[in-house]
């Protein structure tokens, strides 16, 4: 089966494209930017993206929408990880961390998934923790910055892509797909 995955986002592509592999579904990339609608969720952020694209994206399409959510700063960055990303990026994280103690965070991607009629929407979580320095040479965004076990997602190499938010929202994506079709 092939599904076309709409992201501006080369990693996330490459992400899905080996998940998608492992489940029998070819994935296409369409290289495509578009503005992200506000919400304080990133399940409505996901679905206004979906129902705006779908008006020069032929469904079915999906798009997937991450955020990594801080608890010592109430979820913070949340829905505006790009934005934040953009603007401070990961120094400026650890200069908001600098001294802070409790450092456990989420990473959450959710899915949406525009069948021409209706949209649905899977989500994927981790639990980790903001490492108190940036480590790592692989991945990309907050990769770094985030850790499991001792490891950032940047020093994990392919073995992030075994245990992410994105690969749990896929997983349940792709078994929905496979009971579906
Ligand atoms: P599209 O919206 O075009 O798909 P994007 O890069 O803007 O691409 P998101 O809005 O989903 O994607 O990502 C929000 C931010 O979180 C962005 O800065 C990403 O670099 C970062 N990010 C997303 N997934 C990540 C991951 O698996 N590891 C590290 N950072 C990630």
């Amino acid at each position: 089966m092939k599904i076309k995955f709409v992201t501006s986002n080369r990693n996330k592509f490459r992400e899905a494209e080996e998940i998608g592999k492992d489940h029998g579904v070819d994935i296409e990339w369409v290289d495509r930017e578009y503005l992200e609608p506000q919400g304080d969720e990133l399940e409505t952020v996901a679905v206004k993206s979906a129902e705006m694209l779908s008006d020069c994206v032929t469904p079915p399409f999906f798009i997937e929408d991450s955020g990594l959510f801080i608890d010592a700063l109430n979820g913070f960055p949340g829905v505006y990880s790009s934005y934040v990303f953009k603007t401070i990026g990961n120094e400026g994280i650890m200069k908001l961390m600098d001294g802070v103690d409790r450092r456990r965070a989420s990473f959450v991607s959710v899915i949406a998934y525009h069948d021409g009629e209706t949209i649905k929407v899977f989500r994927g979580e981790v639990r980790g923790r903001i490492s108190e320095n940036i480590r790592g040479t692989y991945g990309f965004g907050y990769d770094p910055i985030f850790e499991i076990n001792g490891k950032t997602f940047a020093e994990m190499g392919a073995e992030k892509n075994e245990v992410s938010h994105r690969r749990k929202a896929l997983e349940k994506f792709f078994s929905w797909l496979a009971k579906t079709f």
